[in-house]
């Protein structure tokens, strides 16, 4: 580990059970939180594997399994999903892959706090409620990608930038990306 709790040798996602990890969370969750419990547990398996891949980010050990305080903070995530499915558990893994800022594979304590800020902004993107939608998270997903000028698919220290100033000042952060950003107006545009 280094000074922020981040392990040095991260396993890859690929090497991770990820239908194990997703079985384990949700036998975990149902007393813990039955009302995602019970979502989750409806989930067909594609879906199981992109559950997955967001609960792999979060075992800091490579275990395969989350402990208690992995499983809160992966519920910090999951339950601002509105109606999860394979769908928003897929985009939600492409979100992640831009919150992982330092590209470990994993969404550190740091990187997580970051994620439910910028979750918390879009889950008020189109609907007046505390979840986000599918059309919600492509939205998110549009931004991540515009805010990536370079696209190489992540986001280097001078895209954050853009990022935290967006963030510290949320609602013409929004309409800026909704006049100028030509992937959110194709979400927008789909509808
Ligand atoms: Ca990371
Ligand atoms: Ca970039």
């Amino acid at each position: 580990m280094n000074h922020r709790g981040h392990p040095k040798n991260p396993k890859r996602r690929a090497d991770l059970p990820l239908d194990v990890l997703a079985a384990a969370f949700i036998a975990a969750s149902a007393e813990e939180a039955p009302d995602l419990a019970k979502q989750l547990g409806a989930l067909k398996a594609d879906s199981m594997r992109e559950l997955g891949g967001v609960l792999g980010r979060l075992d800091m050990r490579g275990r395969g399994e989350l402990d208690a305080h992995e499983r809160l903070l992966a519920r910090r995530v999951l339950t601002r999903l509105h109606r999860p499915s394979a769908d928003s558990l897929a985009m939600t893994n492409k979100i992640l892959d831009y919150l992982d800022l330092n590209m470990s594979a994993l969404i550190e304590e740091d990187e997580l706090e970051l994620c439910v800020q910028i979750i918390e902004l879009f889950c008020r993107a189109e609907s007046d409620n505390d979840t986000l939608t599918l059309k919600e998270l492509e939205m998110l997903y549009a931004v991540l990608r515009h805010l990536d000028k370079d696209g190489n698919g992540q986001l280097d220290p001078l895209e954050r930038v853009a990022l935290h100033q967006g963030l510290g000042n949320p609602e013409a952060f929004l309409a800026e990306h909704k006049a100028f950003n030509p992937h959110l107006r194709r979400v927008l545009a789909a509808r």
